[in-house]
């Protein structure tokens, strides 16, 4: 049930996201529900959310024209974000995804340029600055997520000098060569150097951030604390940059696994398969980030070269429709499409496939059937912030049991080093990692899960977003006298 309240300058802490943490749907008298979409974001402000007496979220709704008024979910207060379908169009799928999301994955595809979209991005940036800022309580924190909004610490601030203000990247920050590409990248730094506390996946996103910072506005850096000029009288500011890895909710994954249904449906899914020795998983959204093709490459050789039998080993790639709009993403899955229709053309047998291919979404207990179904999963990321789903395997094995192969260009690749590190871009190296993991001998395998899930289970979701937020309550101090600019 939710009630329409908003509340001005009342909450501790403010969220700012892109998307609201929920979903409308459509019931048979016409109303409108709203059901909470069970991110790992959600997951992580939860628990937070708990820990102040008033919460709430800034974002989209997620469609566009008027949008809902204010109102209240699982306790937390929810501000929905007004977006036209001409944003939809510039700040969303042109300048976030088809110009910063490919430069900052190291342009897999080429970016796309266009002023028209800047303009949108600046626009809409300032409606969520606008949205957020009057409504966190004095001296209150104000959380910004994401790269749709790298303006937005700083045009809070001009507001709510007394706000505490944080930022995460979920994804990459490129080098300073790539980054350089981008028209208007200086805005974009200053937007980012409004918040007290900038927070990245890994160290190298943090370094690469800096080292832009100091090339591109000259500021002052020591190690990854940045000097950052007041705006007209204000004073010299200090804004910390720290790196974050994200987590999951690695119990919650993990206590899955106990629930006899789920095992049932483990058992169930290679049955269906018709049982055979070994089931290799993919699971991500279909973007290019992903390596899904290099994948599928290094599969078909495999089956090609006879290395692979498809009577007893069989491939499930699930591949969650994404931004479906943008070119790139409608090509990227036309090509995958094909790949699979041929792989399975050439090597399944009758009644089989080689590739189960599946282009929907599935919910959390079916996920976590297909992790305990799976003896390898293949994560071969040409590059992403972190990747979730290959601490979501890990987390789903308290069997100790299973592979993971994992791209050398994942975030998590810092962290989980006793997976089967890869370079997803030599096909021949990912020939051989995949059948390395077939082959794991049981011992083996279970020495590296135990490794993993030591890690993922020691850092979950909830003690990410808890350090993220110690960190930012010390933070963003004013800067010593006479630092040298
Ligand atoms: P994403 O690019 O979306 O996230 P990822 O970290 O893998 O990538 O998270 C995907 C999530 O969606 C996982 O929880 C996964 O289980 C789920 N998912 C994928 N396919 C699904 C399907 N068919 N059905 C149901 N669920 C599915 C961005 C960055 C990442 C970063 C996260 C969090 O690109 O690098 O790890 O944010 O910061």
């Amino acid at each position: 049930p939710t009630t329409p309240t908003p509340k001005d300058r009342s909450h501790e802490l403010v969220v700012v996201a892109n998307r609201l943490p929920v979903d409308s749907r459509t019931l048979p008298d016409g109303a409108t529900e709203w059901v909470t979409s069970p991110g790992g974001l959600v997951t992580a402000m939860e628990s937070v959310m708990r820990t102040v007496d008033s919460g709430a979220w800034v974002g989209w709704a997620g469609s566009p024209g008027e949008p809902p008024a204010p109102f209240e979910a699982d306790g937390m207060s929810l501000y929905p974000v007004r977006l036209e379908q001409e944003d939809v169009e510039r700040y969303y799928e042109g300048y976030s995804n088809a110009t910063l999301w490919p430069l900052y994955h190291d342009v897999i595809v080429d970016p796309e340029f266009h002023r028209g979209w800047w303009d949108s991005y600046l626009a809409t940036n300032r409606r969520f600055a606008d949205s957020a800022a009057p409504v966190a309580a004095p001296g209150g924190t104000i959380w910004v997520h994401d790269y749709q909004l790298q303006l937005v610490p700083r045009m809070i601030r001009e507001k709510r000098s007394d706000a505490r203000i944080g930022f995460f990247n979920h994804i990459p920050f490129p080098s300073v060569e790539l980054f350089s590409q981008l028209p208007k990248r200086n805005s974009i730094l200053r937007g980012l150097l409004g918040a007290d506390l900038i927070g990245f996946q890994r160290e190298s996103d943090s370094l690469n951030f800096v080292a832009a910072v100091r090339k591109l506005l000259g500021y002052h850096v020591d190690g990854l604390t940045i000097s950052v000029p007041g705006v007209g009288a204000a004073p010299m500011r200090e804004v910390e940059v720290r790196t974050f890895p994200i987590s999951i909710d690695s119990s919650a994954v993990s206590a899955l696994t106990e629930d006899e249904e789920i095992r049932e449906r483990a058992r169930a899914l290679r049955h269906d398969l018709g049982d055979p020795a070994k089931v290799v998983l993919g699971v991500d959204r279909l973007d290019y980030t992903k390596g899904i093709r290099h994948r599928l490459k290094a599969w078909g050789e495999l089956l090609d070269d006879g290395l692979i039998d498809p009577h007893d080993t069989v491939m499930i790639q699930v591949a969650t429709p994404s931004r479906e709009r943008v070119e790139a993403y409608r090509q990227l899955r036309d090509e995958v499409e094909l790949t699979v229709g041929r792989i399975n053309g050439e090597h399944a047998p009758l009644g089989r496939p080689a590739v189960s291919y599946q282009h929907h979404s599935f919910d959390r207990r079916e996920m976590t059937a297909l992790f305990m179904a799976a003896d390898v999963v293949l994560v071969t990321a040409l590059r992403d912030g972190m990747n979730l789903v290959a601490k979501e395997y890990v987390a789903s094995r308290p069997d100790l049991q299973g592979v993971l192969v994992l791209s050398e260009f994942a975030g998590a690749a810092d962290e989980l080093r006793a997976a089967v590190l890869v370079n997803p871009h030599d096909i021949d190296e990912l020939k051989s990692a995949i059948l390395r993991a077939l082959a794991m001998p049981e011992e083996e395998q279970e020495e590296a899960m135990r490794s993993l899930r030591h890690q993922v289970m020691e850092n979950d979701v909830q003690s990410w977003a808890h350090d993220f937020l110690e960190h930012l309550e010390h933070a963003g101090r004013e800067a010593q006298a006479a630092v040298p600019v």
